[in-house]
C-alpha cells in the first residue's frame, strides 16, 4: 500500500517562491493547498499538476483564515510554508509612509503569525509538521531605503525563533529561509510601485541572480530531511552577491 500523502499549504503562491514552491512539492508527491488572494493565477497554477488544490486566502484577513481552517480541519495537514509577502516601498525611514509600515508588517509577520496559529492545531493533530517561514536577508541586515521590509523580516526571523523555542518537545521543525537577491517576476516591481525601470536596476550587470525556483529547491531540501533534522535557519544567496552590499555586476 502506498504512504498516505503528505499536505502541505503554501501561502502567496499565485506567483514567484510560492507558485515555485507548489509545483516542486507537488511533483515531489506532496498534495499542495496553494493558497492567494488571486483565483485566475491559483487556477493556472493547479492546470499544472494534479497534486495541487487551490484554496482563496488574504493573510491579512482572520476571516479569510478562518474559512481555509474550515476548508482544511480533519485534513492530514503537516507542512506549512509561510511564503505570503512583500516589499511596498523604496524610501528612507524620514520620507517613509506609516500606512506602508503597518501594511508590511501585517502583510509579512501578522499574516504569518496568523497562519502558524491557524495551523498548528493541525498539525498537533496530525502528530508532527514543519513550518517553514520564508524571510530574506533584509532580515538579517538592514540596508537604507529598505526599512519597513527590513524590520518586517526581522520581525519574521523573531517569529520563527521564538516558534521553535515555544515548541520545544513537540515534533513541529521550525525552519526560516532567509533569501538574498532572488529575480522574481512581481517583487521588485512592488517594491517600486510599478516602475519596472527601477526593479530591473536591481538585477542590471548580476549573473544569474537566484530565481524562485532556486529557493523553492531549498525548502524541499529542508521539509524532505529525515523528520529528526531541523534546519534553523539558511541564508541563500547568488555567487555573485557575496554579501548584502558586495554585489557583483558587469556592467560594460
Ligand atoms: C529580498 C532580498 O535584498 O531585496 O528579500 O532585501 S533584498
Amino acid at each position: 500500500m502506498n504512504a498516505p500523502k503528505e499536505y502541505a499549504v503554501v501561502t502567496g503562491a499565485s506567483s514567484g517562491i510560492g507558485a515555485a514552491t507548489a509545483k516542486l512539492l507537488a511533483s515531489n508527491g506532496y498534495h499542495v493547498i496553494a493558497c492567494a488572494r488571486r483565483m485566475d493565477r491559483l487556477v493556472e497554477l493547479a492546470n499544472f499538476d494534479s497534486n495541487i488544490e487551490i484554496a482563496e486566502l488574504d493573510v491579512t484577513d482572520q476571516t479569510s483564515i478562518d474559512l481555509l481552517s474550515t476548508k482544511l480541519s480533519g485534513k492530514p495537514i503537516s507542512i506549512l510554508i509561510n511564503n505570503a509577502g512583500g516589499a511596498y516601498d523604496a524610501s528612507s525611514i524620514e520620507s517613509s509612509d506609516p500606512d506602508i509600515w503597518a501594511k508590511t508588517y501585517e502583510v509579512n509577520v501578522t499574516g504569518a503569525v496568523r497562519m502558524t496559529k491557524a495551523m498548528l492545531p493541525l498539525l498537533k493533530q496530525h502528530g508532527r509538521g514543519h513550518i517553514v517561514f520564508i524571510s530574506s536577508t533584509a532580515g538579517r541586515i538592514p540596508y537604507e531605503n529598505g526599512g519597513t521590509y527590513v524590520a518586517a523580516k526581522h520581525g519574521v526571523a523573531a517569529v520563527a525563533g521564538t516558534l521553535r523555542l515555544e515548541l520545544s518537545g513537540q515534533p513541529i521543525r521550525v525552519t526560516e529561509i532567509a533569501p538574498g537577491m532572488v529575480k522574481t517576476e512581481e517583487f521588485a516591481v512592488k517594491r517600486f510601485d510599478g516602475d519596472r525601470g527601477k526593479a530591473a536596476k536591481v538585477y542590471e550587470g548580476v549573473e544569474k541572480p537566484l530565481t524562485d525556483g532556486d529557493v523553492a529547491e531549498t525548502i524541499r531540501w529542508a521539509v524532505m530531511l529525515p523528520e529528526h533534522i531541523n534546519i534553523d535557519l539558511l541564508v541563500v544567496r547568488p555567487v555573485a552577491q557575496a554579501a548584502q552590499h558586495k554585489v557583483h555586476r558587469e556592467i560594460e
